[in-house]
């Protein structure tokens, strides 16, 4: 290995720190500890254990009966559609199912939560979210069929396309963000939320 440092070129053995040179983590080691910010910053509870709403000055929750009843009939739609593909699984017609059942509530209140400019990176089953962005169920039955590779435009509906590999969404989320900022979107975006309408 060589190493350059300036005009001076000094051949070194793998892994071996140049004279005089502590190791980098020594070098960070003597630093002094930086001042830890508050992480923990202010407790927001706006559920109980039991599930029970809390009144939070800043997340005020204005729902309509007819608001709460469409989220139900979303609830059972997806749990409907869960069914019936684990069913078509069973019996092969589809390869695999990765099946929502229990996360019917955590992904119809995130997928109503989006504003119509949020980007979603989806894991595998991610259906009732998939719902809300109006993906049809019959793409994602064709995906896990085996005959397509997708099937819907990310764009045109905000939701990219299903992503087996664990924990790659994360960082194709972060990707599309700075692609937006890079782009000036933020801005835009930012005025966007400020006047509705
Ligand atoms: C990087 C990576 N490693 C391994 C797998 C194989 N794999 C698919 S599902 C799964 C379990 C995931 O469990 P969890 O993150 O709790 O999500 P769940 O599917 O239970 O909702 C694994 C290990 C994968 N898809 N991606």
């Amino acid at each position: 290995m060589t190493v350059e440092s300036g005009a001076a070129t000094t051949a070194a053995l793998p892994n071996q720190p140049l004279p005089n040179q502590p190791l980098p983590n020594q070098a960070l080691a003597d630093q002094p500890a930086p001042e830890m910010p508050d992480q923990a910053g202010e407790f927001i509870q706006l559920l109980t254990p039991e599930g029970e709403r809390i009144d939070h000055p800043d997340y005020p929750l204005e729902l309509s009966a007819a608001n709460i009843r469409d989220m139900y009939r979303d609830l059972v739609l997806v749990r409907r559609i869960d069914t019936e593909a684990i069913s078509l699984q069973r019996q092969g017609e589809l390869g695999i199912w990765a099946s929502l059942l229990g996360q019917e509530a955590a992904q119809i209140g995130s997928g109503r939560a989006l504003s119509p400019d949020d980007m979603v990176f989806p894991t595998y089953r991610e259906h009732g979210v998939a719902w809300c962005r109006g993906i049809d169920p019959v793409k994602l039955l064709e995906l896990y069929r085996g005959v397509s590779h997708g099937g819907w435009a990310p764009e045109e509906h905000k939701f990219h396309l299903y992503t087996i590999v664990i924990g790659s969404q994360t960082l194709h989320a972060t990707g599309y963000a700075m692609g937006i900022q890079r782009d000036g979107g933020h801005r835009l975006l930012r005025r966007r939320r400020h006047q509705p309408g």
